[in-house]
């Protein structure tokens, strides 16, 4: 047999983006298209992250995917939130459903790209020895894939295990009896810390920023439930493709200050109470525009930290100051701030007293010294570049894509950069991306690329490249919107500040969805506005 070594298109990445990129491109557009994938298994985010306590914060009935109304009705989601395992099941469920294994290479990490200026092709190798060619290159790497260990000196030293919630093993972890020091208070330290706390002998969390974390409210779905979800599942869908951030909940234009505080406080009440993401996007318009608003949705969340929380001092250190609610990711959670009332759960605040090093037996911060058996990183990503730049990616005249974006990313749309033809990036930095429901995003991304390919095949173009001018303009417009809004004003991994030395600069588009599908369509309409479209094919 002759191995295969040119494609329509290379997709790089089995995660939710990528299996539907794969069956998008092969299945309507009849491509030839081969997907590569580090792990050796699908599902992306969800085959890697198995961190105890591991769970979507979006719920699950919109949390998947749209685009095949069987599938919706056939999967039966155990409950509100799924866990990770579930998610993992579901994407296994996917890719045998529309057999997309067959065109899926594991174990493989795409190490580099190089785009042919002569040929209109992209050239791509893997660690494996692949090296293959592909008019086109699909990116479906996730935002939030290339975790970040903090170079804390003496790490080699520790005597104990250590584990990183985004490479946690796969075989189950036992830590009854151990002691266990938890580095990072982001969504999946929040999430891992209930469940190591009542597990472990002894829990110490170590917090740089305190977050504002909301109540999942997570309980299993009943029969009647999943009836209702199904029966409704058009215009779910119809609403996450309509509203602000890509989640089911219908648009509201009440502001803040409008409301009187009575009803105001009875508004959040309910928001609180009913759980998750509604609480940010489903009562008030304004609470990532307006400071004012936006501290009454923080301090109401801190009163709730304060009442939960036995002790006042570990209380206050859990209460975010100094940035606005929603400018971090805001994580969900299941009794995190109960878990600080358990005798054998203390935390730590290293803002003020950082880790200074890792000790053969635990850690050592300016003031005090801490014994572990068991070290835990929950310390995040760099994300959104990370998972692109890691992989030597170079344009034209053999520009890497590193040098391109040594002052931040800039693309257009999110979906290219210019000096890199035929080269798109699902989710791309620059569009809105980890700022919604991430599968509505994605199947935006792949949806639109699809009719791109679509157009040019018709047309008989071989090259694509999004101008220097158009994504001027677009990373302009993407930078003046995240000024305008308050992400800007927290140190947060939107804006790159949790990696020492990556520029700052607001990586998601925070225009929301409407009106970014609504440029979207428009420069499609437009017959790809902004692209210079070339090649051989059409002599042109
Ligand atoms: P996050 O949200 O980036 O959280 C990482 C946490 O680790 C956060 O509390 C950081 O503090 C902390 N951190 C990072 N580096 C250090 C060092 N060097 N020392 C101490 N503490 C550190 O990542 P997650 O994995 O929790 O969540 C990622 C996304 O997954 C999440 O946003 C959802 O989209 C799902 P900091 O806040 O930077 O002060």
């Amino acid at each position: 047999m002759v191995e295969e070594n040119d494609f329509d298109v290379v997709v790089v990445g089995a995660g939710f983006a990528g299996l539907y990129a794969l069956h998008k491109f092969r299945d309507d557009l009849h491509m030839n298209v081969r997907v590569f994938e580090t792990g050796d298994g699908v599902g992306g985010t969800w085959f890697w992250n198995r961190y105890p306590g591991a769970r979507c914060d979006s719920e699950s009935y919109y949390y998947c995917y749209s685009f095949s109304p069987e599938l919706a009705q056939e999967w039966e989601w155990s409950g509100r939130y799924p866990e990770q395992p579930e998610i993992e099941r579901y994407l296994n469920h996917v890719t045998d459903r529309f057999d997309l294994r067959r065109d899926i290479q594991l174990s493989t990490r795409v190490t580099a790209a190089t785009f042919d200026d002569a040929t209109n092709r992209w050239t791509v190798r893997t660690d494996r020895g692949d090296a293959v060619t592909a008019r086109f290159l699909v990116t479906a790497v996730g935002c939030l894939s290339a975790p970040s260990v903090p170079d804390i000196p003496g790490l080699d030293d520790f005597a104990g295990d250590v584990y990183f919630t985004a490479t946690w093993p796969r075989e189950p972890v036992d830590l009854t009896g151990k002691r266990v020091g938890l580095i990072g208070t982001g969504s999946s330290g929040i999430q891992a810390t209930p469940p190591i706390a009542a597990q472990a002998a002894q829990l110490t969390v170590f917090q740089r920023t305190p977050n504002f974390s909301l109540p999942a409210r997570h309980r299993a779905f009943l029969s009647e439930d999943q009836a209702e979800i199904k029966a409704d599942y058009d215009e779910i869908f119809d609403l996450t493709r309509q509203s602000f951030a890509g989640f089911p909940f219908h648009p509201v234009d009440r502001k803040t200050m409008s409301v009187p505080e009575e009803e105001r406080e009875e508004i959040l009440d309910g928001l609180w109470e009913e759980g998750g993401f509604k609480f940010l996007y489903g009562g008030f318009i304004d609470l990532l525009r307006d400071a004012e608003a936006n501290e009454i949705a923080s301090e109401y969340i801190r009163t709730k930290i304060r009442e939960t929380v036995k002790d006042p001092e570990t209380a206050e250190l859990l209460c975010p100051k100094g940035y606005p609610y929603g400018a971090k990711r805001p994580p969900i959670d299941t009794d995190y701030y109960e878990t600080f009332n358990r005798d054998n759960v203390s935390l730590v605040d290293i803002n003020d007293d950082p880790i200074e090093v890792i000790t053969p037996t635990g850690l050592r911060t300016t003031t005090a010294e801490y014994e572990f058996d068991v070290l835990v990183f929950a310390t995040g990503f760099d994300a959104m570049t990370g998972s692109l730049l890691r992989m030597d990616i170079r344009g034209t005249d053999g520009i890497p894509l590193s040098e391109a974006w040594s002052d931040g990313p800039r693309t257009y749309l999110g979906l290219q950069v210019a000096g890199f033809p035929n080269l798109f990036t699902i989710t791309g930095p620059g569009s809105p991306s980890v700022l919604m429901n991430m599968p509505v995003a994605i199947e935006q991304h792949v949806d639109w690329i699809a009719g791109c390919l679509e157009y040019l095949r018709d047309e008989g173009w071989t090259r694509i490249e999004a101008t220097e001018d158009a994504q001027d303009a677009w990373a302009e417009h993407v930078t003046e919107l995240g000024e305008a809004s308050l992400y800007v004003r927290a140190n947060s991994w939107y804006v790159g500040a949790n990696i020492p030395g990556k520029p700052r600069v607001i990586m998601p588009y925070t225009g929301g969805q409407p009106m970014y599908r609504e440029r979207c369509d428009a420069v499609r309409d437009a017959g790809y506005d902004g692209f210079a479209l070339g090649g051989a094919a059409a002599g042109g």
